[in-house]
């Protein structure tokens, strides 16, 4: 390829992939360089990210690119919110950073809004409770009398931290920052009250940078390393739901969105945050975005209990690939068990069917017997928690939406897409699969002025990738399982 080519990082929570990325004639072409695992590594009782092995995979993609003979004119890295490492005095990593799914988080959101009362948390921030945000995270640090926390320095989220072994300068990117829940929109800055109500130090954080920021190049020792030139890095929105809702290729913009992969984020976007009453007692979440917007979202469990259904089968030596779970899941009976995918019970890895059995004895329903009927009543939940995150993002917006935009690697589940549409009695738009890499891209062309905005982005999305539309069906049946769901699940308005 003679185009140059940029190079985006899209980190999940359980794979992550290197997209290069280029702009020829106003469509985007992307290619695949690198694939790999992202396994959390468990060490006794506390479960943690494998950041060397990520880095070095980041390094693989960097290699992978220089042998398919491209030249990079930048890149950028985006990851799952909220987690962290911290740095010391010289400079180095102190520990590894923790899975935002580790216990050490138990009970402690509980114990600091008591404290410090729910309305002064939102009231500061704007962001929904959810036991592993950053700002309990920390809480736990401090409660467990840490000495990460007496030798640290700085403070770096995930991308931050990686662009830092890359560049060897430290910068706090702004969308993710406003996920640990002590960043304060109205403000524009880190909330030092919050942070002082527990205890943590003001000085560990850097001046936030917006996405579309230049934050360094390869530093010479690592293209000495790999025998490669020193390729800008910038920041996007390094939040992978930030980078997903950027390159949603809606046309209008009144639109309601669900990045769908491990977790199933929905909700629409905003120019200013809502942070009055009604969107804490829902529990929605007013994250930062790109160009000065907000997501005003909330957290759907997702796919999460699926891939740890299919985890805890193939322990037991039952393999079945996706494919095959969906499909035995469209013979298995319609609406036999609801859960409710947010029951805090399904928030840690472990047994999902035994949870789901337990959920659904608890509240006086059959449970599944096979993989099939299991996975029926995951899809069917999910999709019916949908329609009712929806009502109320309309409900708290004042906005009504024609349709749902689904983005991300989730919408390969053509039955979900389906489901989804059924249950919400709108059609789904399904694409582009790959949305926070796209996202990345599209946020470093906008800086390189390749794109004007983020509006010229989606259109170009839009433009380069094709979008499957689910017309709803069914309608009477869906009615009367929403109904019975929301009577079982307590999900009341
Ligand atoms: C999705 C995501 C969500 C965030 C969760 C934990 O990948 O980034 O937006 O709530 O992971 O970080």
């Amino acid at each position: 390829f003679l185009l140059p080519s940029i190079l985006a990082y899209d980190l999940g929570a359980s794979s992550g992939r290197a997209l290069l990325g280029r702009l020829n004639n106003r469509t985007i072409e992307v290619e695949e360089v690198h694939r790999f695992g992202n396994d959390p590594v468990v060490v006794g009782d506390r479960m943690h990210w494998d950041i060397l092995r990520l880095y070095h995979d980041i390094k693989q993609g960097l290699l992978k690119a220089k042998h398919a003979g491209e030249t990079i004119s930048s890149l950028a890295i985006d990851s799952w919110a909220v987690d962290f490492g911290l740095v010391g005095r010289g400079g180095e990593l102190l520990g590894n950073p923790y899975h935002y799914r580790d216990r050490h988080t138990d009970g402690v959101m509980e114990r600091t809004m008591e404290r410090l009362t729910a309305s002064r948390i939102f009231g500061r921030s704007g962001i929904q409770f959810l036991p592993f945000n950053t700002i309990y995270q920390l809480a736990a640090l401090k409660e467990a009398d840490s000495p990460l926390l007496e030798q640290a320095k700085h403070f770096l989220m995930i991308p931050d931290l990686l662009r830092y072994f890359l560049t060897g300068e430290m910068h706090n990117e702004f969308s993710n920052a406003t996920t640990t829940q002590f960043y304060n929109p109205v403000l524009g800055g880190w909330d030092a009250e919050l942070l002082a109500d527990i205890g943590i130090s003001p000085s560990l954080f850097g001046n936030v940078v917006q996405p579309g920021t230049r934050v360094g190049q390869l530093r010479a020792s690592l293209t000495e390393e790999l025998g490669i030139d020193a390729i800008p890095v910038f920041a996007v929105a390094e939040h992978d739901t930030g980078s997903a809702v950027a390159a949603v290729p809606a046309l209008e913009r009144d639109f309601a969105y669900l990045s769908c992969g491990t977790w199933s984020l929905m909700g629409t976007e905003v120019d200013q945050p809502v942070m009055g009453e009604l969107a804490q007692t829902l529990n929605f979440t007013n994250e930062g975005g790109v160009g000065g917007t907000f997501r005003l979202l909330k957290n759907i469990m997702g796919l999460w209990i699926l891939n740890e259904s299919h985890r805890t089968w193939e322990k037991a030596g039952l393999s079945y690939s996706f494919p095959e779970l969906v499909a035995l899941a469209e013979k298995a009976p319609a609406f036999r068990s609801l859960i409710d995918p947010d029951d805090p019970m399904f928030l840690h890895a472990g047994d999902m069917p035994s949870r789901i059995a337990n959920y659904c004895e608890r509240t006086g329903q059959q449970a599944p017997q096979s993989p099939g009927e299991f996975v029926r009543c995951i899809l069917e939940s999910l999709a019916l928690k949908y329609r009712y995150v929806l009502e109320l993002t309309e409900r708290l917006s004042g906005k009504s939406f024609s349709g749902l935009h689904m983005v991300g690697g989730g919408i390969q589940n053509a039955l979900l897409c389906q489901w989804s549409a059924n249950a919400i009695g709108k059609p789904v738009w399904a694409g582009p699969v790959e949305g926070s890499a796209l996202g990345n891209l599209a946020v470093q062309w906008i800086a390189q002025g390749e794109l004007s905005d983020i509006w010229e982005a989606r259109k170009v999305i839009r433009e380069s990738f094709p979008v499957t539309v689910y017309e709803p069906r069914d309608g009477a049946q869906w009615e009367d399982a929403y109904g019975r769901f929301r009577a079982l699940t307590g999900l009341s308005k």
